[in-house]
Order: structure tokens, then sequence, then C-alpha cells
């Protein structure tokens, strides 16, 4: 008899955290829809949620692992391929160090539960300093600001989107992202929500985009200028009086210096660099100042900049100089229930080591990836021989991809976790394929701690596997290989022993929550599980809503959130201020020195001439996801997507009409692809999406190959970034563009 049942689980694919309804009829999905009794999402899903059921069955993603052998793939069983592995990450390990194993972590990593769990360790057996991840392209800015101002690189406030009266949005399209540094599913309908209470919502973005269409009001900005915009809103916050710092006035340190400095940006001085009139920054400050509560909140297009770091360190310092920031309507700092108050007395820093090639400092554990290719093409002792990456696709999705792609070709060897052979595992000499997501659980570790309500939800598998193996599993093979223990060594008492050491100090720790319990009591619990999900009821257990192992029988543990398919909603952000900071001052640092020098070099730049000339800017699609799920016909199908948008004035300047293709080019590269013309982007700028250019041999993405699309990230360069986070520079990139 064949037997329907409805699931419920999270989508893992982006930052909204979306329930799923998952239909299962005879061991297999047969249909997926928003959950609406999700307590964060209430139904609301996007066209990939429905999707996993197509990725599941896509005949090109691995089962199994492969290996290399001449240009061909081949099938192997698992004991081979880590026996593989071993005799090629070993010997180079034994004979140059850690160090000759680098590792890039890609941006999937932080949607699983092995990722936040499983890779450091992995990383540690290694032994290197070599670590590059998707973060260098992505949101480093917003941990180094974060991790000066407020002692952690990942103390992120985040905007009360759904109490706020004001929204400043600034590089960040919500409606297609769905979001990001700001869990929220369902950005439509809270910004709806937003405007029904008759708040406002700005949007700051060079590009007309869906989110800035619903905005109240949008303005058009000069790529890269979203810092001189800022600081012009902080000027008049201290030039007009508008400053009320309310609660927060006993916890800041550096206030005159930021004044000082803000002095050097009237409205009036960076209104032309800024494409924004001087009337209007004066406005939106006032507004901002005026509202009951307001708060400024600055994503990708402010992030991945020249000056990344100082927009990201001025959305906080408005917020702040508002007293927005830990207060409702405002920015406020999530309780994830997995979370641990941060550890005072380490205040974060940058540089604690150097890049060996281009001297980059070390930031949050990793250096920049743009150097990547650097350390593997320039040899002298620590040079990179091998790599491991996990999750990612840097071909793609880093600057200069083709250097990057030589480089990876000249590798001794490579591994590559991931379950599609795409423009970068091609290069590896065994691939090792985790389960797809609807064969695995998921508990959202990384975007519970950022998120604008504090919720929490633990989906179970919702089909078997098929051979792939778990994750952490996968990663704690590697690990045990790397540190020498041999492709056989068990990973599931490697991890039974790493679980009873946590839970030993622990008791033994005074100011556990669980001090002086019987570690053998605790194990017990916590023994029913294993791999991610064991840790995950340790961290629940003893978190902040907790049940503390029987003590308090209402609180939170994994067999609490099974209970609850649809979630548990904690409530509304509640303010975390002064506990959170970790600074040497113990206050909000509003002028920390790595970042007021970079904010003087802005200040300089503004002695020179700006110059003319087009810029390249990214953007995103709703059926996209980076560079992957474009190998599901479901979501690839429709219009071509990779194409060059362009304002009607620059096309009649540059001679090129609507369907021509062009060569959009500047020293790094060169890239052709179709022109599409269109008032929605500002007259100077033109608009590639990046995640494209699936036509590389040796991939295995049969669909994607139909539409390949072209990598943007070639005209990206390496030899820049932004300077305190080392983050790449992905926007506001100087390029000419010309008729093919
Ligand atoms: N020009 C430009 N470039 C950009 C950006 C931009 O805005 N403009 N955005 C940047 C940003 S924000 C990011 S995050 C990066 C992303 O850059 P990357 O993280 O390097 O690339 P992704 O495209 O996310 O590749 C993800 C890979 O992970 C695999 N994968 C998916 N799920 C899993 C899983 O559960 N386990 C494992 N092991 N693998 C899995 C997929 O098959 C795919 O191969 O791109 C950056 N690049
Ligand atoms: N559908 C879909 N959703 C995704 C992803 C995806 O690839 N597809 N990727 C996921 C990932 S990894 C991330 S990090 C998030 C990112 O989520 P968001 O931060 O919302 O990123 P984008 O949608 O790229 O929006 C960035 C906006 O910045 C604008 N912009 C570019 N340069 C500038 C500038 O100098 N100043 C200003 N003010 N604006 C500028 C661009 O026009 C664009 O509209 O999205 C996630 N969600
Ligand atoms: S918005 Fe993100 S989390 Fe929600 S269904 Fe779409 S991909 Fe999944
Ligand atoms: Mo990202």
């Amino acid at each position: 008899m064949s037997q329907t049942t409805a699931t419920f689980r999270t989508c893992p694919l982006c930052e909204a955290t979306c329930g799923l309804e998952v239909t299962v009829r005879d061991g297999a999905v047969t249909r997926i829809r928003g959950d609406r009794d999700d307590v964060f999402s209430h139904g609301f899903i996007c066209p990939k949620g429905s999707t996993l059921r197509q990725l599941h069955d896509d005949p090109d993603r691995l089962r199994a692992p492969v290996i290399r052998r001449g240009g061909d793939w081949e099938e192997v069983s698992w004991e081979e391929a880590f026996q593989m592995v071993e005799a090629g990450l070993r010997p180079i390990i034994e004979q140059h160090g850690g160090d000759a194993v680098a590792a890039y972590l890609g941006n999937p990593n932080v949607h699983t539960m092995a990722g936040p769990l499983y890779v450091k360790p992995l990383l540690k057996a290694i032994g290197t300093k070599n670590i590059f991840s998707a973060s260098t392209v992505d949101q480093m800015p917003k941990h180094v600001s974060s991790g000066l101002m407020f002692g952690h690189p990942d103390s992120i406030p985040v905007p009360d989107v759904d109490r706020t009266d004001y929204l400043l949005m600034l590089g960040a399209n919500p409606f297609v992202s769905n979001g990001s540094l700001a869990t929220a599913p369902d950005w439509p309908g809270r910004v709806e929500a937003l405007q029904e209470r008759g708040g406002k919502l700005v949007v700051v973005d060079p590009i007309r985009t869906r989110t800035a269409q619903a905005a109240d009001e949008h303005l058009f900005i000069r790529p890269g200028t979203d810092a001189l915009l800022l600081f012009a809103i902080v000027a008049v916050l201290f030039e007009e009086e508008l400053t009320a710092t309310r609660h927060l006035a006993d916890m800041i340190v550096g206030l005159a210096e930021v004044e000082d400095l803000a002095a050097r940006f009237a409205p009036e001085v960076v209104a032309d660099r800024c494409g924004v009139p001087a009337e209007t920054i004066r406005r939106i400050g006032r507004e901002l100042a005026a509202a009951p509560t307001g708060v400024a909140y600055g994503r990708v297009g402010t992030h991945t900049v020249e000056f990344g770091t100082v927009a990201s360190w001025l959305v906080d310092v408005i917020n702040v100089l508002i007293g927005a920031l830990d207060a409702p309507g405002g920015a406020m700092f999530p309780l994830a229930a997995h979370s641990r108050p941060p550890r005072s007395g380490r205040p974060f820093r940058t540089g604690r080591w150097q890049s060996r090639v281009k001297g980059y400092p070390e930031v949050r554990g990793e250096l920049p990836v743009v150097t990547l290719a650097d350390e593997i093409e320039t040899p002298g002792e620590g040079q990179v021989r091998a790599l491991v990456t996990v999750a990612g696709n840097p071909v793609l999705s880093t600057p200069d991809g083709a250097r990057l792609d030589g480089a990876l070709a000249s590798l001794e060897f490579m591994v590559g976790v991931d379950f599609y052979i795409n423009e970068t595992t091609r290069h590896a000499d065994v691939i090792l394929p985790p389960p797809p997501p609807l064969s695995r659980g998921h508990y959202d570790f990384a975007f519970y701690t950022l998120s604008v309500r504090n919720v929490a939800n633990y989906s179970l598998p919702t089909l078997g596997r098929n051979g792939e193996m778990d994750e952490w599993e996968i990663l704690t093979r590697l690990a045990l290989i790397a540190s020498g223990q041999g492709a056989d060594a068990d990973p599931a008492v490697a991890d039974g022993w790493s679980v009873a050491m946590t839970v030993n100090q622990a008791v033994a720790d005074p100011n556990s929550p669980i001090s002086g319990r019987d570690p053998e009591e605790i194990l017990g619990h916590l023994n029913q599980y294993q791999g991610p999900t064991r840790i995950l009821d340790y961290l629940l257990r003893t978190g902040p809503y907790g049940d503390r192992f029987g003590d308090d029988p209402d609180g939170l543990s994994v067999a609490r959130l099974i209970e609850h398919p649809h979630g548990i909603d904690f409530g509304p952000l509640q303010p975390r201020l002064p506990d959170l900071l970790t600074t040497a001052s113990g206050k909000i640092e509003l002028a920390p020195p790595p970042i007021m020098e970079d904010a003087a070099r802005l200040a300089d730049t503004l002695a020179a001439s700006p110059g003319g000339g087009l810029l390249l800017v990214g953007r995103r699609h709703l059926r996209s996801n980076n560079s992957w799920m474009h190998n599901l016909e479901i979501l690839a199908k429709g219009k071509e997507r990779c194409t060059v948008l362009m304002h009607p004035d620059d096309a009649i300047t540059a001679g090129v009409g609507e369907g021509d293709q062009v060569r959009v080019s500047n020293p790094t590269g060169t890239v052709t692809a179709t022109v599409t013309i269109t008032d929605d982007i500002m007259p100077g700028v033109v608009s590639l999406p990046h995640g494209w250019g699936h036509d590389m041999a040796g991939t295995r993405l049969t669909v994607a190959a139909r539409r390949p699309g072209v990598n943007s990230n070639l005209l990206a360069s390496t030899l820049v970034t932004d300077a305190p986070s080392g983050n790449a520079i992905l926007n506001a990139i100087p390029v000419t563009v010309s008729k093919d």
C-alpha cells in the first residue's frame, strides 16, 4: 500500500532558513512547498526551495567518490578514495609541512551542520596557515569592523526589520537574495509590514532592483562611494546636533575622533562623487535621526569594494550615533540557541601572521583568497603544493579565475569535497561527495546567529542516502589522514573521544552550566545521537535556552526540537549590551585605529579628481545561487541571464544596441556577452552577474553547460583589496565596453 507523509525541514540553500513541507510517498519526494506553520517563515518560499527534489535526482550529482585517471573520471569505493587521499596528502605534509597543503572553504560550508563543526578540526589536523574561504569575497569587512568595535568578529548586529520605522539599506537586494547578514524569511512581507505601520524603506543602489522598486525611496549611487555617503551622514548628525546615543552614552569610546574626521566629509564635498545631491544626504540624515526607530544596514555592494571595512564600520557608527544599536527597531544582536557568550580577554585583532608571498595580514584565522594563486605559483619554502576544497568553486567565484584555474592545474595533489565536478573540482585528483540536502539533518548554526528573531529548528533527514558519506564523516576521515592516523581510522571513535573530552572539561569548569555534574550521565544523554547532532544536543542543552540535562524540564534539547517540527520561537531580539562587549576597553570602540587609518586614506582621496569611465557591478538572480544550481533545468530555463546591463545613454556612447554582443574589458581580462539596455541602471554603471562561465572542459554539468554564460570574475583583479580585511573588490570595477 502506498503511504504519503508530510515531513518538515529547514531549507539550507540561502540565509533565509525557510521552513519546507516535503511530501514523501513510497520513499520519493512528490511535493515541496512552504511550511505554513513554520514559526519564522510562515509558508514563505522562493523558487529554489522546491527544487531540492531536482537537486536530489540530478544525474550529474555524484553519489560515489570519483578519481581522475588520465583524462577521465572513475568511480571508486570510499576505501579506495581515502587511500588515494592518504597517498597524495601525507607525503607532502611529511616532506614539506602542513603549510604546503592549502584549504579553500566555500559558501555552503555555512549551510551544513558539518561545516561549522568539523572543518576546524580538519584544518588543525593539516596544520596549515594557508586557509582561504569565500568570506574574503564576501563579508570579511563586517567581521573586521565588528571585531574591532565590539571585540568579536562574529558579534554582528542585524537590522530589526520587524520593529523599525526607518530602514536605510545600502548595497543589498533581499527581494532577490533573500537577505544576508540579516536572516529573515519573506523580506517582501516584512517590508510591506514596515510600510503598513507607517515606516519607510530607503534603498541605495546603482541598480533599481526589485527591492528598490518596492522601497519608498531609491537613490542611485556611484559604485564604490558608500563610505563617502555614510561619512557625510555622520557629518550631518554631528554638525546639525542630531546625535542621540541614548542608552549607549556610557558605553562608547572614540566619539570625538569620529566627529573630527567626519568633518572632512560634508555632504557638499562628497555629493558629486556619490552622484547623490547634498540636500538629499542631509535629509536622509535628518530622517534617520528623527524616526522613532531607525537603522542603517549595508551588504554585499558596500562590502566588496575598496573601502568595504570603512563602509561596514560607518553603518554601525550611524546606528550608535542615533541610539539604534542594541535597541528594538534598531540594529540588534541575536542570541542563538546554540551560542556561547564570546570570551573576553582576547579582543579581536588581525595580522597574527602574514601570507608568505605578499605579506597579507591574517584575518580571523585565514588569508585573502586573492592571494591563493600567488601561494601556489611562487616556489620556495612553504609553497602550496596541495589543496583541499570543501563546498567551493573559486575558479568562478574569486578574482582572476583564469589565473587560479592555471594554478590549480599545477598542484601536485588536490581533493575536493563536493557533489559536482565543477570548474574547480575538475582539477581534483579525488572528489568525495557528501549527501544532498534532503538526505541530511539540518540545524542552522550559522544563520540563527544572524537572525532577526531568535528561533530554532532542527530537521531530520527526509530521505536515506544513496552511497554518499555523511559530510562530518568525510571531514573527520580527512582529518585522521592528515594527522597521520591512516585511511582506515574510525571517524566515530575519534568523534566520541572529542565529545567526551568536551564534557569532561565542562563538568570541571566552575563557570559551565553543567559544572560538577557526572560526565557519564551527561554522555549517556548525548550518546543517543552521533556526529553533528550529538554536538548540537550538547550546545543546545548547555546554551541560553537549554534544559541543562534535566535541570530545566522546559528547556531546549534536540529531542524537544524534534517534537516541534515547525520550530520554536524565542521571540524578538533582546538587548545584549554591555555583556557582549569583549573589546580591551570593555566599551564600543567607535574609532579603532586600523579603521581610522583607512578612513583617513579615504579622506585623502577627496583631494584627487574623481575618475570617469564605466564601473562594473554584480547582481543576483532569484533562480540562481552563486555558481551552482545552474544544472537544474527547472531553475536554469528561461531568458538568458548572464547579460550586461547598460544605461541607454552609455549604449549610445559605446555605439551598441539591445541584444548586441559586447566586449567588457579591463587590464585583468575580457569577457563577451549580450547587452540588455535599461534605465534601471545608473548611467556610468554596467552589471554582470557572477557564478557563470560553465564552458570549461572536464566538468560534469550537462545542463549548465548548455547556458554557460561568462565568468565576470575574469574582470576582477587579485592585485587590489579592501585593506583592513583583505576582502576582494568585486564591485565598482573600471571597465570599457565595446561592440564585439
Ligand atoms: N563578482 C562577484 N563574485 C562573487 C560574488 C559577487 O557578488 N560578485 N559573491 C561572492 C559570494 S557572496 C560568495 S558567498 C561566493 C561563493 O563562492 P564559492 O563558495 O566558492 O562558490 P559556490 O558557487 O557557492 O559553490 C558552492 C559549491 O559547493 C557545492 N555544495 C553545495 N552544497 C554542498 C554541501 O552540502 N557540501 C559540500 N561539500 N558541497 C556543497 C556546490 O556543488 C558548489 O560546487 O562567491 C563570491 N563571488
Ligand atoms: N537568488 C540568490 N540568492 C542568494 C545568492 C545568489 O547567488 N542568488 N547568494 C547568496 C549569498 S552567498 C549572499 S552573500 C547573499 C548576498 O545578498 P545581498 O547582499 O542582498 O547581495 P546582492 O543581491 O548581490 O545585492 C547587492 C546589491 O549591491 C548593489 N551594488 C553594487 N555595488 C554597489 C555599491 O558600490 N554601492 C551600493 N550601495 N550598492 C552596490 C548591486 O547593484 C546589488 O543590487 O545572497 C545570497 N542569496
Ligand atoms: S529563500 Fe532561501 S531558504 Fe527560503 S526557500 Fe529560497 S533558497 Fe530556501
Ligand atoms: Mo555570500
